[in-house]
């Protein structure tokens, strides 16, 4: 039976002893429940974590030993927020248990289940929940196969329903596990009362191998009526589950443990090793691309930091996948971070290349770090103090330095503007946004219009915690802000206006008059100043500084502080005095005279920011997102059909766009995606202008 192990280090002399594997699945699905149980099953005196909010949103590693095998446990992010952290997992593991409630097979568990497709990861199937009442084993795993194909296909089957479910039987096995106990199950082989439970999944499962394992023999046993025999099938499953051809299908009871023993033999026996899952891609400095870097332990150095905390006290923690190579305490290697080369470039995460040295190697002994001496190929450790690698960075040996690209990382749609409460915070925020940015690359830190400080999140969960992050760990406390949206200032209609600087009541004077024609110009044009003076109205020295007043004036806007665009002043007269003028007069003329133009409001307007959005959503959404973009003053540009998904495009005002990555998901039930990038400017319509227009200051008394 299983033996459960105490604070002892498994050794790892070959990568092929090490699995490493991922959860996934929705919010609620279960994970961290089976991951409890997982541990609980083989780390002797196990206890259980205590509840840590962070959990929700991070990666979360732990080991186990089973039979000969060390078991990396990966317990990822189910909310759509955090999807950076569950790829962030994919990349590291080599394997999934994808866990599915028995209740809920959404629009949310599929697209978690399309991200390990395109991984080639292979997946069991853990179906958790099992115990409530009313569910139906056979009416889910249709519906299982109904959406993630013909490769779903039950290996075990549990016995009995609802409160009532005691345990599984194998369906290749002809094994009962019997979970009644309470205790460690008792496996024996099944009764005739489970004959009919196997047969039902018995067929089909043996017809899946014959095509997913693609074996012609056991083709020609089975047509023959021939037995094929227990471990001869136990063969091409594990085959065909390496391979991501076959999903076997786990009943599980997350609160209790059943179907723990079940998915550890599949994670022992069925798992690919490191060295069976392919490496990433491994890029010189050089640029020369040397393909999947070996699963050797004795190849140059390639690891990856895949995750990375910073505590106030402790410091930085870098967990890293290792995937070719041999890291040791006491080396230095080479730390490489090319952000810009994979996606987009960040002010908070810069390109960086440096040689560090590696102080201790920690590895996770059940959720216990304890130190070792060197990490190989397929093992994932975690190191403490490393200075300058982020999460995405890569180790290698420094002669032999490069990078392997990142995993894809989500765009963060939605703003969160923030200043500090109050000015001890302002010392503290621009510090702790950058530790934030560190262990968390999926923020982005802008500064946005009339230099707000924006932090772009990927939805309300990321932005909550990320203030929570603000508050907590590093003491500074913000106050949130409308996001500040870049509008124009322009005129609609041509008019001519003076602008008149006269003050000579004493000393020395100040003597400029300015008469100028204002005409508009198309969007994006920007700004022209036409020189038309004749016989000297205005002396030449002087016709720039009317310019430069008029720009001055421009930047400042005349009707509610925003930046004055797409407009064409032409100086035709002026007047001066032989003394008295000087280019600050002038100056001072230009700003006045485009100040005075704007007296006639009916001629200024305000224009307001679009964007292009192209939008990925299921066809049935398709007609919901559309109203909605309606609603949000957006035109359609078109849309195109891409299998079940519609990709909708078109220009909506940046002012109705500060929350739609939370709302596109309420829209389509958590399946859209969309892009977003600035198309031009437009003018705003007439009965919004009052809200952004200052009202006049009332006159001191
Ligand atoms: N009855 C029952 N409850 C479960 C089962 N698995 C998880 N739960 C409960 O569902 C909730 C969410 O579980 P959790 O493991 O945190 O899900 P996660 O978000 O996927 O990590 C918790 O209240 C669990 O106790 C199960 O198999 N049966
Ligand atoms: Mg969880």
């Amino acid at each position: 039976m299983s033996s459960k192990v105490n604070n002892a280090q498994f050794q790892v002399t070959n990568p092929d002893d090490v699995r490493n594997v991922v959860l996934i699945g929705n919010a609620g699905s279960g994970k961290t429940s089976l991951f409890e149980q997982l541990l609980r099953a083989r780390v002797a005196g196990y206890r259980g974590e205590k509840d840590d909010p962070e959990r929700l949103s991070q990666l979360y590693l732990a080991s186990l030993e089973t039979g000969d095998t060390l078991v990396n446990l990966l317990d990822a992010p189910g909310h759509p927020d955090f999807v950076g952290e569950l790829r962030a997992g994919i990349r590291a593991a080599d394997a999934a248990i994808f866990v599915v409630a028995a209740d809920g097979i959404d629009g949310m568990a599929q697209a978690l289940w399309e991200e390990c497709r395109e991984a080639n990861l292979p997946r069991v199937i853990a179906l958790t929940k099992l115990d409530a009442a009313h569910t139906d084993f056979e009416a889910v795993v249709d519906q299982l196969k109904a959406t993630f194909g013909e490769g779903v296909l039950p290996t075990h089957v549990p016995v009995g329903t609802g409160s009532g479910i005691s345990g599984t039987v194998g369906v290749l096995s002809r094994r009962f596990r019997d979970y009644s106990g309470g205790g460690e199950p008792v496996l024996r082989e099944a009764g005739g009362e489970h004959d009919d439970l196997i047969e039902m999944h018995r067929g089909p499962l043996i017809e899946g191998l014959i095509q997913e394992a693609d074996d012609a023999e056991l083709m020609e046993k089975y047509l023959e009526g021939e037995d094929p025999g227990r471990d001869y099938l136990l063969d091409d499953l594990m085959k065909a589950t390496a391979h991501a051809n076959l999903f076997p299908v786990v009943p599980v009871v997350a609160t209790s443990g059943l179907g723990t023993e079940e998915l550890l033999s599949l994670i022992e026996h069925g798992f690919p090793t490191p060295s069976l899952h392919p490496n990433p891609d491994f890029i010189r400095l050089t640029g020369e691309n040397t393909g999947p870097a070996p699963t050797d332990p004795k190849a140059p150095l390639v690891a990856q930091v895949i995750r990375t905390t910073t505590d106030p006290f402790a410091g930085r923690l870098s967990m890293v996948r290792v995937f070719s190579g041999t890291l040791k305490t006491d080396d230095t290697v080479h730390v490489s971070g090319h952000r810009s080369h994979f996606g987009k470039a960040d002010e908070a995460h810069p390109d960086h290349d440096n040689d560090e040295r590696i102080g201790s190697i920690q590895a996770t002994v059940g959720t216990e770090l304890k130190p070792k001496a060197s990490a190989m190929a397929g093992e994932i450790v975690l190191l403490p103090k490393l200075a300058t690698a982020e999460t995405g960075d890569t180790l290698s040996s420094r002669d032999n330095a490069g990078v392997v690209p990142n995993w894809k990382m989500p765009e963060p749609l939605l703003p969160l503007a923030i200043r500090a409460a109050t000015r001890n915070d302002e010392d503290k925020l621009s510090g702790a946004l950058q530790r934030l940015a560190v262990e968390d690359t999926n923020v982005r830190l802008a500064h946005g219009a009339e230099d707000q400080l924006v932090l772009w999140t990927t939805g309300q969960a990321h932005a909550d915690l990320l203030l929570n992050r603000l508050r907590d760990r590093y003491g500074v406390n913000v106050a949130q802000e409308d996001v500040k949206i870049a509008l124009r200032e322009t005129f609609t209609g041509k008019t001519t206006a003076l602008g008149r600087h006269v003050k000579q009541s004493g000393g020395h004077g100040q003597y400029a008059v300015c008469n100028i024609e204002i005409e508009p110009l198309e969007r994006g044009a920007g700004f022209e100043f036409v020189d038309k003076v004749v016989g000297g109205a205005v002396p030449r020295q002087f016709i720039p500084s009317v310019e430069k007043g008029v720009r001055a004036q421009m930047e400042k806007g005349v009707i509610a502080g925003y930046p004055m665009v797409d407009i064409r002043v032409t100086l035709f007269d002026g007047k001066a005095h032989s003394v008295d003028s000087s280019d600050m007069a002038f100056q001072l003329a230009g700003q006045l005279a485009l100040k005075e133009a704007a007296s006639n409001k009916n001629i200024v307007a305000l224009l307001e920011p679009i964007d292009l959005v192209t939008i990925t959503v299921g066809e049935e959404y398709m007609g919901a997102v559309m109203t909605d973009i309606s609603g949000r003053r957006g035109q359609m540009l078109g849309s195109d059909s891409d299998g079940s998904k519609v990709i909708i495009r078109a220009r909506i005002p940046q002012l109705e766009l500060a929350r739609y990555a939370i709302d596109l998901r309420g829209l389509a039930h958590g399946t859209g995606t969309f892009t977003r990038e600035f198309d031009g400017y437009e003018m705003l319509p007439g009965n919004l202008v009052d809200k952004f227009v200052k009202k006049e200051e009332p006159a001191k008394k």
